[in-house]
């Protein structure tokens, strides 16, 4: 399929989680986007954004007449448009549990997401604080429990991959950057994901990228 006017408005890759969680949902859609970055913490960065996007937030979606912001949104709007690529589970229930952990992620995990930004390239990173830990704990049971009910043969969360994988991506790439614990089952997901191409373009990119933010990202 062409660019069909489809524009994906994004943050650095190497530090921007919601960007890469609409990115890597792209990913799985036939569909093929106009990426435009814009990179955090320049003098012009909030203009930039709000050029595109009404919330001053990226990710967004340009289709045509339409832009969707927020990643979550924008996933729903990819699975209503492309709805043979199976971005949600086609069982209901199993469906509705995706639901569940996507709006977990979305809404919830703050410490861990204060305290380990992400930061895709980097290696041997220290949290900022102390209070990641019961984040880190229930996001390895959470993967456990989908991967014991949903995740079959194919080992993504609920079986092929979907949206509730693009929404934990970054989620791994911060296990890995700040050496957080895992189960081995956790383990061997967090490295399923590692290996899944559309999480290695994105990380090939961002390790490409020319900004760096340090540690105060
Ligand atoms: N809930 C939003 C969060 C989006 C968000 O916070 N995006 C950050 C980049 S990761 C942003 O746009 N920051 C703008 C800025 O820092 O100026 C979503 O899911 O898309």
């Amino acid at each position: 399929m062409t660019a069909n006017g489809m524009t994906l408005v994004i943050a650095n890759k190497n530090y921007s989680s919601w960007s890469m969680r609409a990115g890597l949902a792209v990913a799985l859609t036939p569909v093929e986007v106009r990426e435009v970055v814009v990179p955090l913490d320049e003098p012009d960065t909030r203009a930039a954004i709000l050029a595109h996007s009404p919330s001053g937030r990226v990710p967004a979606l340009v289709d045509g007449p339409v832009t969707v912001w927020d990643s979550l949104a924008i996933c729903e709007y990819l699975a209503e448009r492309f709805p043979g690529a199976g971005l949600w589970p086609e069982h209901t229930q199993a469906r509705a549990v995706a639901r569940a952990v996507c709006a977990e992620m979305h809404s919830g995990f703050e410490a861990l997401r204060t305290e380990c930004s992400m930061d895709l390239r980097r290696r041997g990173r220290s949290p900022r604080g102390p209070n990641w830990r019961p984040d880190a704990e229930r996001i390895v049971t959470l993967w456990e429990d989908c991967l014991a009910r949903f995740g079959g043969s194919e080992g993504f969360l609920f079986g092929r991959p979907g949206i509730a994988d693009c929404f934990y991506a970054p989620v791994v790439s911060r296990f890995i950057t700040y050496d957080l614990p895992l189960s081995s089952v956790a383990a061997d997901y967090a490295r399923r994901i590692q290996d899944w191409s559309p999480y290695r373009a994105w990380a090939d990119a961002a390790a490409q990228e020319p900004w760096d933010l340090g540690d105060d990202h």
